[in-house]
């Protein structure tokens, strides 16, 4: 066996473990990262696409937004298609100059990875078996690797493995609290090489259910259509998809669309979930091993970004200052911004998908509640400020 020691082992070379590396390394933390994926795998999943300006400016001091400056598209604005008729949210009006920039998880991923290549930083990649022990008293990780057996030797394990990882299945039972709502459908997502329908993201709301349009590049589009969880992605082809997706929209952006080959399909389930605490002695979950949203609120990458923002933070002030202030309040903080954007996400699919065995008298009322946040600035500047990102509270990186 070999025996490694570090400061700060990090399971998951997810979005949220790479930036905590990123930002360990900028403030000279010794660290090492586990994944249990090839680095090919990690680098090409496609996932979220909108980045608050808090992101935005936590991805700066970590000193990896060339690319993003570059190649981000800055929104002001979003649209919200009901009844046939467009309502623009504009976001930077309502909420004194924020916006949001569109910048794929895909390139952010592959950012970070070079930006850790060119440091020579520890990862492994393709790692098996990982497990987290001692971590209420002296905590070490133990796994596989390439045929050798590792022991890393720690003072804190980071848990950023995502929502399937070990780290929080690894808590004894009494210690955790899990809160969950699954929705009863899911999102059926294509990349394709064709230029977005329009200039803003489109979020609608049909009695045929949700679609998004959302976009990569001002030649890449991404769009999205609320379908039954029993549906297969064999079901659907381009076509359909591209006939599916007109209907949902409007006559203007239905003379806009312009279809071609996916370059990508999936089908991803909806779901809230939170765990409480997100710390458990010396190991901490951040991003999606700690909480899920579902993506209507474009709020599930975000969130490993705070969540990082805090515990980078902690370490550094642990490290730097001899201070365990940041690290007791770690858990506390996160959640109070994490059920924030856990309720406006859950508000947010309510409001635009259709849900089975909704009585016309359920449809009456969300048609009226959406009636009035698109036709109130009090309505339009809560759901503003929620998109663009609510402050960080307390102490972090930012
Ligand atoms: P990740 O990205 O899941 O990374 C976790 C990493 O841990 C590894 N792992 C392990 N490693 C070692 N040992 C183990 N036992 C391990 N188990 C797992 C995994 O292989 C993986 O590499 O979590 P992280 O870093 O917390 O990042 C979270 C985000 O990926 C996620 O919240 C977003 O993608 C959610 N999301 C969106 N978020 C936004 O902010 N804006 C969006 O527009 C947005 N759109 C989306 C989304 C997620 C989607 N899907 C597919 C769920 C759209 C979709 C369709
Ligand atoms: C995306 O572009 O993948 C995307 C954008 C906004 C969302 C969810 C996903 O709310």
């Amino acid at each position: 066996m070999e025996v490694l020691t570090t400061k700060v082992a990090i399971i998951g070379s997810g979005p949220a473990g790479l930036l905590l590396g990123q930002l360990l390394y900028k403030a000279g933390i010794e660290h090492i990262i586990i994944e249990q994926r090839s680095a090919d795998y990690v680098s090409a999943r496609i996932r979220a696409g909108i980045l608050e300006q808090v992101s935005v400016d936590l991805l700066t001091q970590a000193g990896v937004d060339q690319h993003l400056n570059q190649q981000g598209l800055p929104h002001s604005g979003i649209e919200i298609l009901t009844q046939g008729i467009k309502h623009r949210i504009d976001l930077t009006a309502l909420t004194q100059g924020k916006q949001v920039v569109v910048y794929g998880q895909t390139e952010l991923t592959k950012d970070l990875m070079q930006a850790r290549t060119q440091a020579e930083l520890s990862s492994f990649y393709e790692a098996q078996d990982v497990q987290v022990h001692g971590f209420y008293d002296m905590p070490f990780v133990t796994f596989e690797h390439h045929g050798i057996q590792y022991r890393v030797n720690c003072d804190f394990i980071a848990g950023c493995d995502g929502y399937h990882g070990v780290c929080r299945a690894s808590v004894p039972k009494e210690n955790i609290k899990t809160f969950e709502k699954v929705y009863p459908f899911g999102w059926l997502g294509i990349l394709a090489d064709v230029p977005p329908v329009a200039e803003e993201l489109i979020y609608v709301q049909s009695d045929r259910g949700f679609a998004l349009c959302s976009m990569r590049s001002k030649t890449r589009s991404r769009y999205y259509l609320q379908v039954p969880l029993t549906d297969k992605v064999e079901d659907w082809s381009d076509q359909r998809f591209w006939d599916e997706l007109s209907k949902r929209l409007d006559d203007e952006s239905r003379q806009h669309l312009v279809t071609g080959p996916s370059i990508e399909k999936s089908i991803a389930p909806l779901r809230s979930f939170v765990t409480e605490p997100m710390r458990f002695g010396k190991m901490f979950l951040a991003g999606d091993a700690a909480h899920i949203v579902p993506p209507t609120g474009a709020k599930g990458l975000n969130l490993a970004a705070s969540d990082i923002a805090y515990l980078s933070s902690a370490l550094i002030e642990f490290y730097t200052e001899a201070s365990a202030q940041g690290i007791e309040q770690y858990s506390e903080k996160c959640l109070q911004r994490v059920w924030k954007a856990e309720r406006f996400s859950w508000w947010m699919t309510h409001l635009l998908h259709r849900f089975e065995n909704e009585s016309e008298f359920d449809l009456k009322i969300k048609q009226a509640e959406l009636a009035y946040v698109l036709g109130s600035v009090a309505g339009q500047t809560t759901l503003a400020e929620n998109y663009v990102g609510l402050a960080y509270e307390g102490k972090a990186m930012l």
